[in-house]
């Protein structure tokens, strides 16, 4: 039979901290302050000492990795998907050598798995660029950030070249495409800090020229690192943003359909088909957008295509055309709200089923092995008088996950892993909060600033042990 991989998956900036330690220059998501449900974070190039920074410390990862990966393989962990630091390998990005330091930092992290027989999968750029690109440069918005990118991925896939099989250029890279979201790590901006970088979107052309910049930086990143190892597997990342029509009115039908398309396939054709596609270019003739793009670049995005696609899952929402609708939140972009479904408490919309139709759709229109590298709930969570938590909700959430995936499974999809989002409490990429906590293992850290770190497990811990040792047979038995 072949592996299913079980485990979890984390970001750089999210867990470790250590935002200056040995070498690592500031990168983008350590300028942005903490905020929370009801508060905006705050963004500026320079920081501000009386300000919190949550990035700064994060969960401590840094130092506690060991303790980490240890807890990890207890639960049975088979891969771990983490990201590598970009400003920690090339403090400013431009910089003409490695920093020897970061590069042995993910050295030890990596062996440190594979010593538990877990395999690394490596997210290249998580919202992660060196502060200094996006000074210097306005970022993607120029393409000599796609040479610093890829030499930066050289180095780490050549340096790891034995530890590490699994790459994915990009995190959530079609966050470049749905506006007003967090972008895939590589924030654009129109040249004025003072707008940075909640606006930047406005400017349809810098924002999709940066995406054609990371659509080529990635392909140029597969076909480099398929001569420095030819058992590389790379993989697109996107945020799933599954939509429904509100209404069978064909007009919402076709409002579902159209955000599909743009929200999600076009990074889709991009990568695993290798070309723009004709709907792609439509809609950038729409959006009044030309393209400044070299000779080469096609033929480079045409080869330089992933092998597998991978997506981040956490909910669905509607599409419609009337206005007077009530809305929902969720990751990276919001929609109608879906009257059939329950909500987190941060407004994401819980929905197993649409796992199952999302995995199948990949799979039927793209004939690859998909993997789910993000699903998850993040609930706040409470000690107890005994230091215990009962995370109840969050198994409930992640058992009818994972029982939907195994029903697509089951339909036919070639779906080969299952990573669940933070399974470590870390901080939040949205809000920036500790309180919206995704993970087995619960951290003694807290908005204020406060907690030691420590380490304890959650019952989920217990629950998801189960499920790996089981290949969730306990969870189709209940
Ligand atoms: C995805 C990101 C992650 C992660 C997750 C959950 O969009 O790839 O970095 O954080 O969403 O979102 P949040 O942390 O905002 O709850």
């Amino acid at each position: 039979m072949k592996q299913f991989y079980w485990g979890g998956a984390l970001a750089a900036n999210q867990a470790e901290g250590a935002y200056l330690e040995d070498g690592k220059g500031l990168s983008t998501a350590d300028i942005i302050q903490g905020g929370s449900k009801n508060k905006e974070r705050i963004w500026s190039f320079e920081l501000d000492e009386q300000a919190y920074y949550p990035t700064h410390t994060a969960v401590d990862f840094y130092h506690h990795y060991q303790e980490d990966i240890a807890m990890f393989a207890e639960m049975g962990f088979t891969m771990l998907r983490l990201s590598i630091n970009w400003s920690r390998i090339f403090p400013n990005g431009d910089d003409e050598v490695a920093n020897e330091q970061g590069l042995i930092f993910y050295e030890k992290v990596f062996q440190e798995c594979l010593k538990y027989g877990i395999e690394p999968m490596v997210t290249i750029s998580h919202y992660e660029t060196p502060l200094h690109l996006m000074k210097q440069y306005n970022g993607w918005t120029d393409r000599r950030v796609v040479a610093f990118f890829v030499k930066y991925a050289e180095t780490v896939m050549q340096r790891y070249k034995e530890l590490v099989r699994y790459w994915l250029p990009f995190n959530e890279i079609n966050g470049m495409v749905i506006a007003g979201g967090i972008t895939a790590g590589a924030y654009t901006c129109d040249g004025n800090p003072s707008k940075y970088p909640t606006r930047c979107y406005e400017n349809d052309q810098m924002r999709f020229q940066a995406l054609h910049h990371q659509f080529l930086a990635s392909a140029i990143t597969v076909l480099k690192g398929k001569q420095i190892n030819p058992k590389f597997v790379f993989g697109t990342m996107i945020a799933h943003i599954t939509t429904y029509p509100l209404t069978p009115n064909p007009k919402d039908v076709l409002l579902a359909q159209k955000r599909d398309q743009i929200n999600n396939n076009i990074a889709l054709d991009v990568m695993i088909r290798g070309k723009y596609t004709k709907q792609y270019w439509n809609y950038l003739n729409q959006l009044g957008i030309r393209l400044v793009i070299q000779d080469e670049d096609m033929d480079i995005i045409g080869k330089g295509t992933c092998d597998i696609i991978t997506f981040a899952y956490y909910m669905s929402n509607c599409a419609t055309t009337d206005t007077n609708i009530e809305k929902t939140s969720g990751n990276l972009i919001g929609g109608a709200k879906n009257p059939y479904l329950a909500a987190s408490s941060w407004g994401w919309q819980i929905d197993p089923d649409g796992l199952r139709y999302t995995i199948n759709k990949l799979y039927n229109m793209y004939h690859v092995p998909i993997m789910v590298v993000e699903n998850g709930l993040g609930a706040e969570d409470t000690v107890d008088e005994n230091g215990e938590i009962h995370d109840d909700y969050r198994i409930e959430y992640l058992s009818q996950h994972i029982h939907a995936m195994q029903q697509a499974i089951k339909d036919g999809s070639d779906c080969i892993g299952y990573l669940s989002w933070g399974p470590l409490d870390i901080i939040s990429a949205s809000t920036g909060e500790m309180a919206k906590r995704y993970g087995y293992i619960y951290v003694n850290k807290h908005d204020d600033g406060s907690g030691d770190y420590t380490r304890v497990r959650k019952k989920s811990f217990y629950w998801y042990r189960q499920v790996i040792q089981t290949d969730a047979k306990c969870i189709n038995e209940h």
